[in-house]
């Protein structure tokens, strides 16, 4: 006999950013294809939001927003489906923090903190990051960050800057 037990779901966030070929659609269609993901259910979405570039300047803008999820796929097999995503959009590695069509990170993997050749959950340097804060604040307000800390705390140690509701 099988025993027939159901996957656990994990809550996750996902930061989506584009500044290249039309950065609007490109986040827009991500998200769609975000909704159609495997073992996986979509919740919302944040705003579009759009911001100077953090890293080197000689590039746009960007377009980001932050997406809620809930899955079953173990956290490198959500990895190996946003890299195809991206791969899906073109995206072509030049350069570290560069431009790109499309740059989907794994923020927050339920309460888990993973440190894997792969793959650094939570996402490094999102405590510091109002592109991925505010929009994250937007749609789950009363996140705790693993190891790291409250949401709310952590926006008040990160002005807005340039970061812009679309
Ligand atoms: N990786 C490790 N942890 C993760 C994770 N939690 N989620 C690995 C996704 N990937 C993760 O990523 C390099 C490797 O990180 C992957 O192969 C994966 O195994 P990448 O996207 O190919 O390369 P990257 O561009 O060099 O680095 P990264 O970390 O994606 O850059 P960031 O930190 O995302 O920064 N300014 C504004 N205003 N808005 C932006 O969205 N984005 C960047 C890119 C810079 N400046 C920006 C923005
Ligand atoms: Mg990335």
């Amino acid at each position: 006999m099988t025993a027939n037990t159901p996957s656990l779901k994990v809550r996750c966030f996902i930061g989506l950013g584009s500044n290249l070929e039309d950065p609007v659609s490109q986040v827009k269609q991500a998200l769609q294809e975000l909704a159609e993901l495997p073992d996986s259910r979509f919740i919302k979405a944040s705003s579009l939001y759009s911001s100077a570039p953090v890293g080197p300047q000689d590039q746009s803008d960007f377009v980001n927003a932050v997406a809620e999820m809930e899955t079953t796929l173990e956290a490198h097999a959500l990895l190996d489906q946003l890299q195809s995503l991206e791969q899906k959009h073109q995206r072509v590695r030049e350069r570290h923090w560069g431009p790109r069509t499309l740059d989907l990170d794994l923020l927050l993997y339920g309460t888990e903190q993973i440190n894997s050749e792969r793959l650094t959950v939570p996402h490094a340097f999102m405590q510091e990051r109002s592109f991925v804060l505010y929009p994250l604040a937007e749609i789950a307000a009363d996140t705790e960050i693993p190891n790291i800390g409250s949401l709310s705390q952590l926006l008040v140690a990160c002005p807005m800057g340039t970061l812009a509701k679309i």
